[in-house]
C-alpha cells in the first residue's frame, strides 16, 4: 500500500468529490486504504466495519482474490476489445451468466458502464421499442418522487430527489411522477413489507386518463428506493402497477441496481416480489464493485420487436466504447461465479431475521422515529434537528464512523446494505455501534 497516510489541504483541492461537501471534508477527511472481508482500514490502520458494501455494491464482500485474479488475468491477456460490430467470449458468458438469474423471457442483456446510464439506455430502448412498433406517439415517462436512478438528464428526470433536479433545468419533457410510498403514520416500525399504501399505485390510472397510454412509453420505480431513504413498497403496490401498465401496454422497468444481486434474498427484486417488468437496469453487484459495469435486461417481446428489418441493419441504436469492456466482463463471471458457488444470492434470507432484530432493537432510542428493513437492507430514520436538516444524520454518520461503522446517510435517514457474507457477531457489533452513537446523539 503506497497511498500516504494524510493529505495536506493543498493535496485534496484537485479532486473535486462527487456527492460530497468538499470543503468540509477536505478540512476533516475521512480516507479509506485496504479492504478485506466484511472491512476496510483507514491509512492509519483504523479497522472500519461496512455496514454499507462499500455503497451497496460489494455484495461478495471485499478483496475477493477470484475478481482480482480474473482481473489480471483479463487485463494481461486483452485490455480491449471494440463493442461495435465486434465481439469477445467474455461478453457472451456474462451475459448468459446474468439472464441464468431472471425470469426465463427476460434474457436479453444490453451493457453500460454504471447505474445512471442504465437508466438512460432503458429509457432509450422503451423509446423505440414503441416506435419499432408503430406507436412512435408513446414518449412520455413516469417515474415517482423520492426516486434514484442515476445523474443522467433521463435518470434524473424520472427521479423524484429534488436536489438531483433543481439544480439542472427543465430536463427531459414528458415526464410525470408517481406519489411516493413512504408513510409514516400509518407504517411506522414495520418488519419487512408494510401494510397501508397499495392503492397509491392507482395514481398510475390517473395519469393515464390524463395523458392517454397512447402518449406513454413506460413506467419506472425501484422495487424498494434506496437512495431517498429505503422506502419498502407496500403489500400489493408493485402488482397494481404491474396490472395497470399491463392493461395500458406501457411498459414497467424496475430499477435494480439495489435490488439486483441478492439484496433482499433473492438473486433480483422481480424475483422476491414476483412481480415481472419488462425491463430491469442493474450495476453495482453486477461485478461487486470492482469495476465500473452496469447492465439493463430487457424482455423477449421487446428484443425480438427489434429484431426485425433488413439482416444487416443495426437494431439499436446506442452503446458505449466501454460497453462490455473485457475487464469488466472478467470480473463479473468471476462475481457470479462467487454468488453461485457460496449461494449469496438467497443468503440474505437466512440472515433477514436476525438482521431484522437488530434494526428493531434500536426503537426507543433518542431521536428515533423509524426502523425499517427487508432482506439485508435497514433504515433508522431520525427526527431532524429543528431549522437543521440532515444535520442529525450526518453526526450519527461522522461518530459512527469514528467508532469504526461506515455507514450511509440520506438526510436524517441512516441506510444500512452489509455485505452478502455479513455473519451475526457482525450484526452484533453493527448494531451495538449503532445503539451507542444514536445514545450519544444531541
Ligand atoms: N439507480 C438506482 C436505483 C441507484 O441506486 C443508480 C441508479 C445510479 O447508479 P450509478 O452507478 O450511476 O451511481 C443508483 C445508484 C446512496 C447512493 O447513498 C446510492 C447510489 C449511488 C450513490 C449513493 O444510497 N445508487
Amino acid at each position: 500500500m503506497t497511498a500516504p497516510a494524510a493529505l495536506n489541504r493543498d493535496e485534496m483541492e484537485a479532486f473535486w468529490m462527487p456527492f460530497t461537501a468538499n470543503r468540509q471534508f477536505k478540512a476533516n477527511p475521512r480516507l479509506l486504504a485496504k479492504a478485506e472481508g466484511m472491512h476496510y482500514w483507514t491509512p492509519d490502520g483504523r479497522q472500519i466495519l461496512d455496514a454499507v458494501a462499500g455503497l451497496w455494491c460489494v455484495n461478495a464482500g471485499h478483496g475477493r482474490r477470484e475478481i482480482s485474479e480474473a482481473v489480471s488475468k483479463q487485463i494481461a491477456t486483452m485490455e480491449y476489445a471494440p463493442p461495435f460490430q465486434m465481439g469477445h467470449p467474455t461478453a457472451f458468458q456474462l451475459a448468459n451468466d446474468v439472464a441464468g438469474w431472471l425470469p426465463k423471457d427476460m434474457g436479453h442483456v444490453f451493457f453500460t458502464n454504471s447505474g445512471s446510464e442504465s437508466v438512460d439506455t432503458a429509457l432509450k430502448i422503451a423509446l423505440a421499442y414503441h416506435r419499432a412498433r408503430g406507436e412512435a406517439s408513446r414518449t412520455r415517462f413516469i417515474g415517482r418522487e423520492r426516486g434514484y436512478h442515476g445523474v443522467g438528464f433521463g435518470g434524473i428526470s424520472v427521479g423524484g430527489m429534488v436536489n438531483n433536479r433543481k439544480w439542472f433545468g427543465s430536463m427531459l419533457p414528458g415526464v410525470d411522477h408517481l406519489p411516493h410510498t413512504h408513510d409514516l403514520a400509518k407504517n411506522a416500525y414495520t418488519r419487512g413489507v408494510p401494510e397501508h399504501g397499495a392503492s397509491l399505485a392507482d395514481e398510475l390510472e390517473r395519469i393515464v386518463s390524463l395523458h392517454d397510454a397512447s402518449n406513454i412509453a413506460a413506467v419506472i420505480v425501484e422495487p424498494v428506493a434506496g437512495s431517498t431513504g429505503v422506502l419498502i413498497p407496500p403489500k400489493g403496490y408493485l402488482e397494481r402497477l404491474r396490472s395497470i401498465c399491463t392493461r395500458h401496454g406501457i411498459l414497467l422497468i424496475f430499477d435494480e441496481v439495489i435490488t439486483g444481486f441478492g439484496r433482499l434474498g433473492s438473486p433480483f427484486g422481480t424475483s422476491f416480489f414476483g412481480v415481472q417488468p419488462d425491463m430491469i437496469t442493474m450495476a453495482k453487484g453486477l461485478t461487486n464493485g470492482a469495476v465500473p459495469m452496469g447492465a439493463v435486461a430487457a424482455s423477449d417481446q421487446i428484443y425480438d420487436a427489434f429484431m426485425q428489418g433488413p439482416e444487416g441493419a443495426i437494431e439499436l441504436f446506442h452503446g458505449y466504447t466501454y460497453s462490455a469492456h473485457p475487464v469488466a466482463c472478467a470480473a463479473g463471471i468471476a462475481t457470479q461465479e462467487i454468488y453461485r458457488r457460496e449461494g449469496l444470492l438467497t443468503r440474505a434470507n437466512d440472515m433477514a431475521g436476525y438482521w431484522a432484530d437488530g434494526v428493531h432493537s434500536l426503537k426507543g432510542l433518542p431521536h428515533v422515529i423509524d426502523l425499517r428493513n427487508l432482506g439485508l437492507i435497514g433504515a433508522v430514520e431520525l427526527d431532524p434537528l429543528p431549522g437543521k436538516p440532515g444535520l442529525r444524520g450526518y453526526n450519527a454518520f461522522v461518530r459512527a464512523f469514528e467508532q469504526g461503522l461506515l455507514l450511509r446517510v440520506t438526510g436524517d435517514i441512516i441506510a444500512m446494505s452489509p455485505p452478502l457474507i455479513i455473519e451475526k457477531q457482525h450484526i452484533d457489533q453493527v448494531f451495538g455501534i449503532l445503539g451507542a452513537v444514536l445514545k450519544e446523539l444531541g
